[in-house]
C-alpha cells in the first residue's frame, strides 16, 4: 500500500471495525437528471430551479450528472473505487409523480435496477435515503411539509419503495438532514419551495419528523430484519468566549439546529422555547406524536461539515445568539471553516448527551467542496491535494471519536462526483470523480486515488 493511503494520524482501513462501511453519497436532484423521463412527476426542486433568480446562475437539475442514463458506468466506477457501500436516495415523484395515489413503475424499476443489477453485482451494500428534498410539487401545492398530510403520504411511499426493494436494501434511512428542509426550504426560503415563514418553520420540522415515524412504523411491518434510521446534519456549537452570555447563546443554538432534530427522536420530546429562546408555536404536536419519532432505530446518520461559533446576541438582535465566524485556517469553496476535530467532537457530544439511547452511528456525509480544475491532456486530471487532506484527517477524528467509545459503523464521502450542489448551482465541486458537465465525461480526482488506495486499491 502507498504509504500516504492512511488517515492523517496513520490509521490505515484494517484500524477500523471488520465490517465498517466506506461509502461515497449522492442524492436524486443532484446528480439524476432525465426530469421529463419514464413518468417522473415534478418536484419542488424542478419549481424552485425553473423560477428565476434562485439559483446561481438561474441553474437547474434537468440534466445535471446524467446518472439516471450513465448509472451502470457511475457504479461500475464506484466499483473501482473499492467501496462496500453506496448512499443513495430515491426520488418520490420519480415513484409516485404527484406524491400519492398511482405509483410509476418505470421508477421504480430504475431503482431497482441501481440495487439489484448493479449495487448488489459490484458487492456494494445500499444504503437508502427516502427523502433528500425533492418533494412532489402536488404535495407542495397542497401544503408541502406545512401540512400534516404530507406525513402519511410520506409513509406511504416508504411503504412503496420497501415492497419492491425491500430486502435488498442494507440500511434505510428515511430523513436526510430535516434541519435543512424545515430551515432553508420553509424558514428562509433559499431552498425550495422558497418560504420564508422564519418561526413559522416549525410545523414543517415536525412534519418532517412525523413523517419519519410514520415511515419507520411502515418499514418494520413490511419489512421485520431491516435496519432502519434517520440522518441528521450536526454542527457542535462554540462560544466566542468562556462568559455567562455567550455559553447561553452557545446553548441556544445547539438546541435550535441540533437538538431540535435529535430529541425527539432519540428522547421523544422537543427542547422547547426555554431552550432555545425562541417562541415557538408547538400547537402541531398532537398526543401521541412524539411516541412515534421516538420509536427506537437501528443506525443514526450524521452528516458533519463545520463547527459554528457564536456569541450573545448584539443590540437589536431578536434572537438568542448571533452567528460569528469560525477562526480557522482554510475554508473550503462553501465558505466553511475546515474543522476535522469537530468531526470527533460531534460525534462524542451525542454518545455523552444521549448515552445508551444513542444508536450506532454512521456518518453519511463528510467532504469538501474546493475549486477544482480539470487537465487536459492524454489523461484527463484533476488534483484536489485540499480533499485529500480534507478525507485522512476526518477519517482520523472517526478513529478517534471510536477510541472514546463511540459506536461508528460507516463513513461515506460526499460525494461520488461533483454534483447539483443547490442553491449554489454547479459551482462547489465536491466529487472524489470531476463531472465535466458539458461532455459529461467523469474524471477521477487524486482524491478518488487517495480514497481508493486506502480501501486497499492500488492508487
Ligand atoms: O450537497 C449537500 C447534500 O445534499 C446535503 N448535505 C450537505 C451537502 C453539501 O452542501
Amino acid at each position: 500500500m502507498d504509504d500516504t493511503a492512511t488517515a492523517a494520524d496513520g490509521r490505515t482501513r484494517a484500524s477500523y471495525p471488520a465490517d465498517f462501511l466506506w461509502g461515497t453519497a449522492t442524492a436524486s436532484y443532484q446528480i439524476e437528471g432525465s426530469a421529463y423521463a419514464d413518468g417522473r412527476g415534478r418536484s419542488i426542486w424542478d419549481t424552485f430551479s425553473h423560477t428565476p433568480g434562485r439559483i446561481a446562475n438561474d441553474e437547474n437539475g434537468d440534466v445535471a450528472c446524467d446518472h439516471y442514463r450513465r448509472m451502470p458506468a457511475d457504479v461500475a466506477l464506484m466499483a473501482d473505487l473499492g467501496v462496500n457501500a453506496y448512499r443513495f436516495s430515491v426520488s418520490w415523484p420519480r415513484v409516485v409523480p404527484t406524491g400519492a395515489g398511482a405509483v410509476e413503475p418505470r421508477g421504480l424499476d430504475f431503482y431497482d435496477r441501481v440495487v439489484d443489477d448493479e449495487l448488489l453485482t459490484h458487492g456494494i451494500a445500499p444504503v437508502l435515503t427516502l427523502y433528500h428534498w425533492d418533494l412532489p410539487q402536488a404535495l407542495e401545492d397542497n401544503g408541502g411539509w406545512l401540512d400534516r398530510e404530507t406525513s402519511y403520504r410520506f409513509a406511504e411511499y416508504a411503504g412503496i419503495v420497501a415492497e419492491r426493494l425491500g430486502d435488498r436494501v442494507h440500511t434505510w434511512i428515511t430523513l436526510n438532514e430535516a434541519v435543512v428542509s424545515a430551515t432553508f426550504g420553509y424558514g428562509f426560503g433559499t431552498h425550495a419551495p422558497g418560504q420564508a415563514l422564519l418561526v413559522g418553520s416549525f410545523r414543517a420540522t415536525h412534519h418532517l419528523l412525523l413523517g419519519h415515524g410514520l415511515a419507520v412504523q411502515t418499514l418494520r411491518a413490511a419489512l421485520p430484519g431491516a435496519r432502519v434510521g434517520i440522518t441528521h446534519n450536526l454542527s457542535p456549537v462554540h462560544p466566542e468566549s468562556d462568559s455567562a452570555a455567550d455559553r447561553a447563546a452557545a446553548e441556544a443554538l445547539d438546541a435550535v439546529q441540533n437538538r431540535t432534530y435529535m430529541d425527539p427522536v432519540l428522547l421523544g420530546t422537543y427542547p422547547g422555547p426555554g431552550a432555545t429562546g425562541i417562541p415557538v408555536d408547538l400547537s402541531c404536536v398532537l398526543d401521541g406524536d412524539l411516541e412515534l419519532i421516538s420509536a427506537p432505530l437501528d443506525v443514526l446518520g450524521i452528516n458533519y461539515y463545520n463547527p459554528t461559533l457564536v456569541s450573545a446576541p448584539g443590540e437589536g438582535n431578536p434572537l438568542p445568539f448571533e452567528l460569528k465566524a469560525f477562526p480557522s485556517a482554510e475554508t473550503t469553496d462553501m465558505g466553511w471553516p475546515v474543522v476535522p476535530d469537530g468531526l470527533r467532537e460531534v460525534l462524542v457530544a451525542q454518545k455523552e448527551r444521549y448515552g445508551d439511547r444513542l444508536p450506532p452511528v454512521m456518518v453519511t456525509e463528510s467532504g469538501v467542496a474546493v475549486p477544482d480544475v480539470l487537465v487536459e491532456g492524454d489523461v484527463p486530471s484533476v488534483d484536489d491535494p485540499r480533499r485529500v487532506a480534507y478525507l485522512r484527517s476526518h477519517i482520523a477524528a472517526v478513529g478517534a471519536a471510536i477510541d472514546q467509545g463511540v459506536d461508528v459503523r460507516g463513513y461515506f464521502v460526499w460525494s461520488f462526483l461533483d454534483n447539483f450542489e443547490w442553491a449554489e448551482g454547479y459551482r462547489p465541486r465536491f466529487g472524489l470523480v470531476y463531472t465535466d458537465y458539458p461532455t459529461q465525461r467523469r474524471i477521477p480526482k487524486a482524491s478518488f486515488a487517495w480514497y481508493r488506495s486506502f480501501l486497499g486499491g492500488t492508487p
